[in-house]
């Protein structure tokens, strides 16, 4: 499904993706990354397979690929996300089979984080943006996506975060955590976050 729709992703935004994912294993194989060292570098993904590219990136854990249809792909780290963009703070709660939890959560609003890597939205096309989805994939291979304009302060205007920090506690090692906080269950909360990509999902 995201290998479909990331297909149409143009083959420059993919090249450079590619290359942020090269960077990624590269990184990966240096001295003092030696837990990763010791894992086989993941098999080179089709150019065509976005879905194969996010899977292959948690070759560094705690980094985010973010990639899709955004002018400047980019690897950031929980740090990056903790420094690079304005910080927020919330307080949600959700269902879960657990039962209900309350958490606090800080870090960037994912609106933010998207719009500083510059989609590129069609200007032939009217509200082109309103056509998106960005797809948030987790390291055990869980996803949920938000829909753009959701998540855009001039329409749905949830404030979804790139959480960094859960209750006071780091997310740098697990990841960020995606929160949703208009909605009930906990489903959306993705956490372990490794690959955000901003999908057109309009035909
Ligand atoms: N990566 C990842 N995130 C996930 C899930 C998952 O299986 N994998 N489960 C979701 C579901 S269904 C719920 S209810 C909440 C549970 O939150 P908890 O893991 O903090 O208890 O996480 C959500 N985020
Ligand atoms: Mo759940």
């Amino acid at each position: 499904m995201l290998s479909q729709i990331v297909r149409r992703v143009s083959p420059l935004r993919l090249a450079a993706a590619v290359f942020a994912l090269a960077a990624a294993v590269t990184l990966s194989l240096l001295p003092g990354w030696g837990a990763q060292a010791a894992t086989p570098a993941p098999a080179a993904p089709a150019a065509s397979d976005a879905a194969a590219l996010a899977k292959a990136v948690p070759a560094a854990p705690g980094r985010v690929l973010l990639l899709g249809r955004i002018a400047h792909p980019v690897l950031l780290s929980v740090n990056d996300l903790a420094t690079r963009y304005p910080q927020h703070t919330q307080t949600v709660t959700f269902q879960s089979g657990a039962g209900p939890q309350t958490h606090t959560y800080t870090g960037p609003l994912l609106y933010d984080v998207l719009q500083a890597a510059k989609p590129s939205f069609r200007t032939d096309v009217k509200n082109d943006a309103l056509r998106y989805a960005v797809v948030v994939h987790a390291a055990d291979n869980y996803e949920s996506v938000v829909s753009f304009p959701e998540i855009d302060p001039g329409y749905g205007n949830v404030a979804s975060l790139l959480a960094v920090t859960e209750d006071g506690k780091s997310l740098a090692t697990a990841g960020p955590r995606l929160t949703a906080p208009t909605d009930t269950k906990g489903g959306r909360y993705v956490s372990n976050v490794v690959a955000v990509a901003l999908v057109r999902a309009g035909l």
